[in-house]
C-alpha cells in the first residue's frame, strides 16, 4: 500500500487517550492527521509519522473520519465549532466521558451541519488502547458505524449498542457500575484485613483470583436473570445471607464501616422473607429490575 492509498483518519485531541489512539492508527498504517489545542503535543506524534494540521479546519478537512478524544462533550463542541461548516459528509466520533443527554446534544449539533455523529464510550486505559483488553461502545447511525468499523476496531474491540446516540454512554455507565461495586468491595476488604495486620498488597492476588471466578460465573448469572429461572441453584439466597450478615458484623466489631454491604443484606433478607430463600443468588435481580 502506498502512502496515497492509505486509509485516512484525523485524531483531534492528543491527551493521554488521544496520543495512544493516534499511535494505534499509525501502527495500523493509517495516514493519521493530528490536531491538539496545545499544538506542541503533536510534535512527538509528528516525529512518529503523523501529519500535523495547521488548524482545526485543516484537520477536519483531511479525511472522512474524525476521532475526537477530548476531556468532555463541551470540549468536543468547542474544539469543532470553528470548523463546523467543513463537517458536512464526515463522521465525527466523540470519545469523551459524558452523560447520555450530552451525547444526544452533540449528535443533534453535528446533524445541524450534515455530519454523522457516533458517540463512543472508551472502556479502556491509555496503555490498553489497541490491545484485546480494550473495548469501546458506540451508538449512532448503523450506516456510519458499518462504514467506519474497520477503523474503529484499530482502537479497540467495537460494540455498536444502538442508533440512539445516548446508548453508548448508558452502556458505559452500567458497566462502570459493575467495576465500581467490585473495586469498592476490595477496598472494604482491605480496610477490614488491615485491622488483622494483612496489608492490601497481600490481599490483592486472592481477591483477583476470586473476581476471576466471579467473572466466569457471570454468563450463568445472566442466563438465570434473563430467563427468570432461579431454581436448582448451587449458591442460594439463604446460603449467602449468613455470609453477608457475618461480614457486616465482623466489620462493625473491627470498626470498619459496613455501609457498602447493607443494601445487599436488605435485598437478600427481602427475598428470603418472600419465600425465595432456596432460589439462586441471581433472584435478587427481581427486586432490582423495573417491570
Ligand atoms: N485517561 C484515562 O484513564 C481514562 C480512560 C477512560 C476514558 N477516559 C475519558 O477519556 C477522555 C479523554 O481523557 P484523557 O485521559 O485523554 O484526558 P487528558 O489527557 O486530560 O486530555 C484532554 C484533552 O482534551 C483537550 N481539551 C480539553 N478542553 C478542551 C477544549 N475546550 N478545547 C479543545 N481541547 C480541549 C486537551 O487539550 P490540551 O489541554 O492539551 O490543549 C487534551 O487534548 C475523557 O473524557 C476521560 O474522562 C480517560
Amino acid at each position: 500500500m502506498t502512502e496515497r492509498d492509505a486509509p485516512r483518519v484525523t485524531v483531534l485531541g492528543l491527551g493521554r487517550m488521544g496520543t495512544a489512539i493516534a499511535r494505534a492508527f499509525l501502527a495500523a498504517g493509517y495516514r493519521t492527521t493530528v490536531w491538539n489545542r496545545t499544538g506542541a503535543k503533536a510534535d512527538v506524534l509528528t516525529a512518529e509519522g503523523a501529519v500535523p494540521a495547521d488548524d482545526v479546519t485543516a484537520a477536519v478537512e483531511a479525511g472522512p473520519l474524525l476521532i475526537v478524544p477530548l476531556l468532555d462533550p463541551g470540549a468536543i463542541r468547542q474544539a469543532l465549532e470553528p470548523a463546523a461548516p467543513s463537517l458536512a459528509g464526515r463522521t465525527v466520533v466523540g470519545l469523551a466521558n459524558g452523560t447520555p443527554q450530552q451525547a444526544g446534544d452533540l449528535a443533534a449539533w453535528a446533524a445541524g451541519y450534515d455530519a454523522d455523529y457516533l458517540d463512543g464510550a472508551m472502556m479502556a486505559l491509555p496503555h490498553t488502547v489497541a490491545t484485546p483488553e480494550a473495548f469501546f461502545f458506540y451508538s449512532g447511525p448503523e450506516r456510519a458505524y458499518a462504514e467506519h468499523r474497520t477503523a474503529l476496531e484499530v482502537m479497540a474491540i467495537a460494540h455498536h449498542v444502538g442508533a440512539d446516540p445516548a446508548a453508548a454512554e448508558i452502556h458505559s455507565l452500567a458497566v462502570l457500575g459493575t467495576g465500581y461495586a467490585a473495586l469498592t468491595g476490595f477496598l472494604h476488604a482491605a480496610a477490614l484485613l488491615e485491622t488483622f495486620g494483612t496489608d492490601p498488597e497481600t490481599l490483592a492476588p486472592a481477591a483477583a483470583a476470586w473476581l476471576r471466578g466471579m467473572a466466569a460465573f457471570l454468563p450463568e448469572l445472566a442466563g438465570q436473570a434473563g430467563s427468570g429461572r432461579y431454581g436448582d441453584a448451587a449458591s442460594t439466597i439463604d446460603l449467602n445471607r449468613p455470609a453477608v450478615d457475618a461480614l457486616i458484623a465482623l466489620s462493625g466489631e473491627r470498626g470498619v464501616d459496613p455501609a457498602l454491604h447493607r443494601p445487599l443484606k436488605e435485598l437478600l433478607d427481602r427475598r428470603s422473607a418472600d419465600g425465595h430463600g432456596d432460589d439462586s443468588f441471581a433472584a435478587v435481580y427481581e427486586l432490582l429490575r423495573v417491570r
